[in-house]
């Protein structure tokens, strides 16, 4: 069984993630936010997948239908060719037209979900029409089915489960009902619930590795993303989201505000109280920043060393210099003591900056001219706000 290493994740920041592998989910569940995301990864991670088997049911069942033709005789094959052709193939091919329309794909799960239990169903029906009409039939397709429901049409383990037992369930029943030969019931149940067993084995394991491989990738994600210190964003997705919410506030025709934020002599502070020290210092200002972006297209990035970024998307453009002196004020208000510093204190220099967004303005412009403002405040004699734009 594929599993993560809780030593690896102590270096994993919590998350959602983090906890449902702590929790385990030998259930084949999350919890329920973090299973609705599963799903939708699952259902889209799986396309192609499910179209193939789609593909292959109906190819297959268009096979069986010639065998049909050929090998049985007159009055049992017309019972086995319209189960299949009226009600197997349709099944299919509703569950694949569904699976190429974007906007119906939250329904896939259960248009498979529904085709599958035809398939099965049908396959019993088959199996009992040749009996009911005196016709000892192979059945040994139905075992394939079983496995196919398990292993290859991509549904949730428990789904698949469920539509196994209803279809095992009609199946003794039929034997029951339309076997005479007593020997050969017995051998078609047994195998029918061995064929139960191997297909449920399989398919629960291959269940359990990709809700291992959704965590693993997620949580990889999450560290691609984030500055390992400071639990901030990092410079990189800072770039690709103001990338982002630079075209859409050309497209909305908003302003987008940035803050550059930079510690006013951290080095003297490391060298008075360590480096570890320092770093203390670094998470508590990356909390006061992260608390100032709160807005879903806002974003607090930690820059490199001791200078963070905030992004603001549609501020109030009177309202900047005081978003900005809030940081600035919260940082002074943690109240710790900085003897190297004139202020006695920790604090940090702040510069501000305004753009709207157009064809002959970069975000890169934005940022220098938010550098400019910082080198402003710290030419002014730092601890304080400079804001342009
Ligand atoms: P100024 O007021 O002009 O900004 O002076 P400063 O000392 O803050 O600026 P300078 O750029 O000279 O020094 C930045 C220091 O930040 C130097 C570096 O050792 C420290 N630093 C950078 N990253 C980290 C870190 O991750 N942890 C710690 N503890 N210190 C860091
Ligand atoms: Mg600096
Ligand atoms: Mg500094």
């Amino acid at each position: 069984m594929l599993n993560i290493d809780l030593e690896v994740l102590s270096n994993i920041s919590k998350s959602q993630f983090r906890n449902a592998v702590e929790q385990g989910y030998r259930r084949l569940r999350f919890d329920a936010v973090l299973e609705k995301q599963f799903l939708e990864f699952y259902t889209e991670s799986h396309l192609t997948r499910t179209r193939l088997a789609g593909y292959l049911g109906i190819v297959m069942f268009a096979l069986f239908t010639m065998i049909d033709i050929a090998t049985m005789p007159a009055h049992v094959w017309p019972w086995t060719v319209s189960i299949r052709l009226g009600l197997v193939e349709p099944a299919f091919v509703v569950a694949l037209i569904i699976s190429y329309r974007t906007t119906w794909l939250t329904y896939l799960p259960r248009a498979v979900f529904g085709a599958s239990l035809i398939t099965g169903l049908g396959t019993v029906a088959i199996i009992g029409a040749a009996l009911w009409q005196k016709f000892q039939i192979p059945y040994e397709g139905i075992l394939l089915v079983a496995l196919f429901i398990y292993l290859i049409v991509c549904l949730q383990w428990w789904r698949a489960l469920l539509i196994n037992l209803l279809i095992l369930l009609a199946f003794i029943l039929v034997e029951i009902v339309f076997q005479k030969d007593p020997q050969a019931r017995l051998y078609q149940i047994v195998f029918m619930l061995a064929a139960n067993a191997v297909g449920a084995y399989g398919g629960y394991f291959l269940e359990y590795s990709t809700r291992t491989g959704f965590l693993v990738n997620a949580m990889l994600n999450e560290l691609a993303e984030h500055d390992g210190l400071t639990g901030l964003f990092n410079r990189r997705t800072l770039n690709i989201h103001l990338e982002k919410v630079w075209r859409q506030a050309m497209r909305d025709n908003q302003d987008v505000a940035i803050a550059m934020i930079d510690v006013d002599h951290f080095k003297k502070y490391n060298d008075r109280y360590g480096h570890g020290q320092g770093d203390v210092a670094l998470k508590a200002v990356a909390d006061v920043v992260a608390n100032q972006a709160r807005r879903p297209l806002d974003l607090p990035a930690r820059y490199g060393g001791e200078e963070f970024v905030v992004v603001w998307y549609h501020p109030a453009a009177s309202e900047l210099p005081n978003m900005a002196e809030n940081i600035r004020a919260a940082v002074a208000a943690l109240g710790m003591t900085h003897e190297g510093s004139e202020f006695g204190t920790l604090s940090v220099s702040i510069g501000a900056a305004l753009m709207r967004p157009s064809a002959d303005h970069t975000y890169a412009e934005l940022l220098r001219t938010a550098d400019i403002a910082l080198y402003e405040a710290k030419e002014q004699g730092r601890n304080q706000v400079v804001v342009h734009g």
